[in-house]
């Protein structure tokens, strides 16, 4: 057996298993959307709803960002060179109100996850459309994806269509079904349970504090 590269392993956020391969996890069925009728939305807390077809995407300028990968299902893969629109590019065209906290990302066929704006409009975020050198493949979330390498990947919503900006953090689809509001790999922030369980302690803390005055 090959010995694992401390640098590799270093890399790798607790509770993880590294792999080469690039497993598929789709809730449901893969999208085949009509880029005719395709459109990327901002809405919500905007001063002014944005809205691009799939040719004035393409338009937008290219950027180039390697990464790693982070599932909650506890595989991880490493160096993923992506290729995309760089949100700071995309966000040069949207004026965000004020109030704007969090972000609801719409994907095809009613997929939704919440990501706080200062996670989502940060260095590392890109809408890829290319993984590797290759258009990316329609299972792995083609002709777009999010891509937000700090957070575990079901935030990263494949076939991505919308970004809402909200005033609050609402839990999306994973989220409403036990997942972590944040996400956060290195924290393992896997569960929502582990939050509620983490709110409680504080609490508690706060309480006993109160009684020990
Ligand atoms: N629209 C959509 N995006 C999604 C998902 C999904 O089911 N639908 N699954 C998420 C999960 S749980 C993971 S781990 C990654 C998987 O991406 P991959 O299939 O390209 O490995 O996509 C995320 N984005
Ligand atoms: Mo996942």
């Amino acid at each position: 057996m090959q010995e694992p590269d401390p640098e590799l392993q270093k890399r790798l956020p607790p509770g993880q298993v590294l792999t080469g391969k690039w497993p598929v996890l789709t809730y449901g069925l893969t999208p085949h959307p009509s880029m005719r009728k395709w459109t990327f939305r901002c809405f919500g807390l905007v001063e002014e709803e944005v809205s691009w077809t799939w040719e004035e995407f393409l338009k937008l300028p290219r950027a180039e960002i390697t990464s790693d990968v982070h599932c909650v299902t506890r595989w991880s893969k490493l160096e993923n060179r992506w290729e995309g629109i760089h949100i700071r590019e995309l966000m040069k065209h949207v004026k965000i109100r004020p109030q704007a906290a969090a972000v609801m990302i719409h994907a095809e066929a009613g997929y939704t996850t919440t990501i706080g704006l200062e996670d989502l409009i940060d260095d590392d975020v890109l809408l890829a459309l290319k993984h590797n050198g290759r258009d990316l493949e329609p299972d792995h979330g083609g002709p777009c994806r999010l891509v937000v390498p700090k957070l575990y990947f079901w935030k990263s919503a494949k076939w991505v269509r919308a970004f809402e900006f909200l005033d609050v953090n609402a839990p999306g689809f994973w989220e409403v079904n036990g997942y972590h509001m944040h996400g956060d790999p290195w924290k393992e922030e896997r569960y929502s349970d582990q939050e509620t369980r983490a709110m409680q302690q504080m609490r508690a803390e706060a309480l006993r504090k109160l009684r020990d005055r």
